[in-house]
């Protein structure tokens, strides 16, 4: 079990939003051709789910997925060196900002086909109920993907099969530019998860305490009882859906709505929550910050400094090598 302080939850955030902060510092330089898809303003989630999670479960991760990979225990100089193409990446230098992975720490993979990892993360799971080991398979979505086909499939095999399976929706309302109210008649995503008979409930997605407190009780079941369990956590993005703007720029009427979600930051939100507990003071913090600004930025010019994969390696992990 990852057992952070509740002082190292809150750096995990923090080290989080730095990590992404430089990203969208550093992507109009050209030193990368990879789109990134921040989650600044998702922190929360990832951080408290993977509170509860042990190091032998496997994480899955969608476009989305920086705060999913570390939060999971990634590193940010081999996320960075994987943005920056370089072969000391988490993934070689081969898959870009949107493949990454990192057995290690339990996570096993994210890929950009929008739902593309529900059926691999029910498989994975169905795999480890069938070897009766004690993990479970956790996959973190948007709400875009609850329309496409393969999610409800998937659900309805978790559901029928009893897999060990923790569904972690991520419903920030978009699905690109489109809000959810334009795509779904209702926007109430748990509906799916009843509707396969799978033990749900929804959370404010911006508030630590509340995403990690509930889903120990959910996660537990799933362990014991190796049936799935479905969490919908109500969030919202603070950038845009790729790149580094906030995408107010591009026709969508967003700054009102921005405006409401920075106030609920769930870093911000957890600070002060902390500062009222006297666990950490003004000070404190700050500092924090500012160590944890120069190590991302320590890691940032380590990766620069790495190679990129040599042309000989181009085709590797493309092709499956059959051994004769
Ligand atoms: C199968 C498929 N359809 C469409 C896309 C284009 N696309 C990339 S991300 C995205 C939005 C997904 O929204 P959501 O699942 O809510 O995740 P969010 O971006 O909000 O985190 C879309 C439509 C894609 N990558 N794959
Ligand atoms: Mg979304």
């Amino acid at each position: 079990m990852n057992r952070l302080t509740s002082v190292e939850r809150l750096e995990r955030m923090v080290l989080i939003r730095q990590t992404e902060l430089l990203l969208s510092e550093m992507a109009t330089t050209g030193l990368f051709a990879t789109p990134i898809h921040l989650g600044i303003g998702q922190e929360a989630i990832a951080v408290g789910i993977s509170a509860n999670l042990k190091k032998t479960d496997a994480i899955y991760g969608n476009h989305r997925s920086h705060a999913h990979f570390l939060a999971a225990g990634g590193k940010v100089e081999s996320l960075f060196s994987e943005i920056l193409g370089r072969s000391t990446g988490c993934s070689g230098g081969h898959g870009g900002s949107m493949h990454i992975a990192d057995p290690e720490v339990g996570f096993m993979g994210s890929m950009p086909i929008v739902a593309g990892t529900i059926p691999i993360a029910v498989g994975a799971g169905y795999g480890k109920k069938l070897n009766s080991v004690d993990q479970i398979s956790v996959i973190y979505f948007g709400d875009g993907a609850t329309e496409e086909g393969v999610f409800h499939e998937s659900l309805n095999l978790a559901s029928q099969l009893g897999i060990p399976t923790l569904f972690v929706c991520e419903n920030n309302a978009f699905s690109s530019h489109l809000h959810i109210s334009e795509r779904q008649t209702n926007s109430n995503l748990i509906r799916f998860a009843i509707a396969n008979g799978i033990s749900n409930f929804q959370v404010d997605g911006n508030n630590l305490q509340q995403v990690e407190k509930e889903s120990a009780a959910l996660i537990q079941d799933i362990r014991t009882k190796r049936t799935p369990g479905f969490i919908e956590a109500f969030t919202y993005r603070l950038y845009g859906h790729v790149g580094y703007q906030k995408d107010e720029e591009v026709g969508l009427n967003r700054r009102e709505d921005l405006k409401i979600w920075e106030s609920r930051d769930p870093i911000d939100r957890e600070f002060q929550r902390l500062i009222k507990s006297e666990d950490i003071t003004d000070d404190e913090y700050k500092l924090m910050i500012t160590r944890i600004q120069a190590s991302v930025r320590a890691s940032w010019d380590k990766a620069c400094a790495q190679s990129s994969p040599d042309k000989s390696e181009l085709l590797r992990n493309v092709f499956f090598e059959v051994s004769q």
